[in-house]
């Protein structure tokens, strides 16, 4: 018995979300996968020459290029007649910014891959630099507090809404707090024929600046306040998969986190009515576009 395709002996920190992500990602999958994965965390901790923590054919490439790397996989594996699970796995900055042109040009060419990009909303790996996936107000070294300013000025970039635009076949987003939700729509991924793409939220414990065992309860929270959205975009059809409960608010997610301490009530009220806009906006979407 091998065990996890994603072995133990990897370097992550303690409470690291993405090899949760990782695990789960690759137990839907299974063996006949190859990965293509982004300069990142996860490829840091899972690939130090000579050791590999991968179980499963997995090449490094550069940043900018892995959804160009697993096209070329994609097109030579149809070449030779073969077929097995192309998955890129990158992080927000590696897929929001510095991979957005080669994601966008594999899903141009209609690529039969699966694009997966594990959130924890910066550059951590570089020592925590704001990126376009980190939330407003986010502390991070790029978006620090001060007299000049309070945290990240702008807002997250709609990657998924982005690419559900360009033509993937399937688009979903799922959180590391709920390791079943990453599995299911792994496996609905794989068996749409063309350019899939998943965004899965994943806390940091360094960046976001709370105690490790937290990771997964920080994830419940980002969803249950309505900040961060479950939901399935398919032929151009949204479905939101969870509702939260609303049971937690906005202020009680920022809180538990140091990345948010410097916020006031106001600002922290501005966010709770971003929350509540954009919840409105998806219910609408799911209304619209069952219709
Ligand atoms: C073109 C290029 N720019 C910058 C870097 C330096 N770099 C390596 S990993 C990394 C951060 C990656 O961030 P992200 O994609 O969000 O993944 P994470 O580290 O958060 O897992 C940076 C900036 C690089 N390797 N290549």
């Amino acid at each position: 018995m091998m065990g996890e395709l994603f072995s133990s002996g990897h370097t992550a920190c303690a409470g690291c979300g993405m090899t949760n992500v990782i695990i789960n990602i690759l137990r839907a999958a299974g063996p006949d996968t190859i990965i293509s994965n982004a300069t990142s965390c996860s490829e840091i901790v899972s690939s130090q020459y000579p050791c590999s923590a991968w179980r499963v054919p997995y090449i490094h490439v550069a940043f900018e290029c892995s959804a160009a790397v697993a096209s070329g996989i994609e097109a030579a594996l149809k070449r030779q007649g073969k077929k097995s699970n192309v998955i890129v796995i990158a992080g927000d900055g590696g897929t929001f910014d510095i991979g957005l042109q080669s994601l966008s040009g594999m899903v141009d060419r209609g690529h039969n891959v699966l694009y997966i990009c594990y959130d924890n909303e910066c550059y951590a790996n570089t020592g925590v630099q704001r990126s376009s996936a980190t939330p407003h107000g986010a502390w991070t070294t790029t978006s620090p507090y001060g007299a000049e300013m309070h945290g990240n000025p702008a807002g997250k970039k709609p990657i998924a809404e982005m690419m559900a635009a360009q033509g993937c076949k399937y688009v979903a987003t799922s959180s590391v707090a709920y390791p079943l939700d990453i599995q299911q729509k792994v496996k609905k991924a794989l068996a749409v024929e063309g350019p899939k793409f998943i965004l899965i939220h994943q806390p940091c414990t360094l960046a976001w600046r709370y105690p490790p065992e937290k990771t997964v309860e920080i994830a419940r929270m980002a969803i249950d306040c309505g900040l961060w959205v479950l939901y399935e975009i398919e032929n151009g059809k949204l479905k939101i998969t969870r509702r939260p409960s609303f049971r937690t608010g906005v202020k009680d997610y920022l809180k538990a986190q140091g990345r948010f301490s410097h916020l006031t009530d106001e600002e922290m009220g501005k966010i709770q009515e971003k929350a509540a806009s954009d919840w409105k906006r998806f219910e609408g979407l799911e209304k619209t576009t069952a219709a």
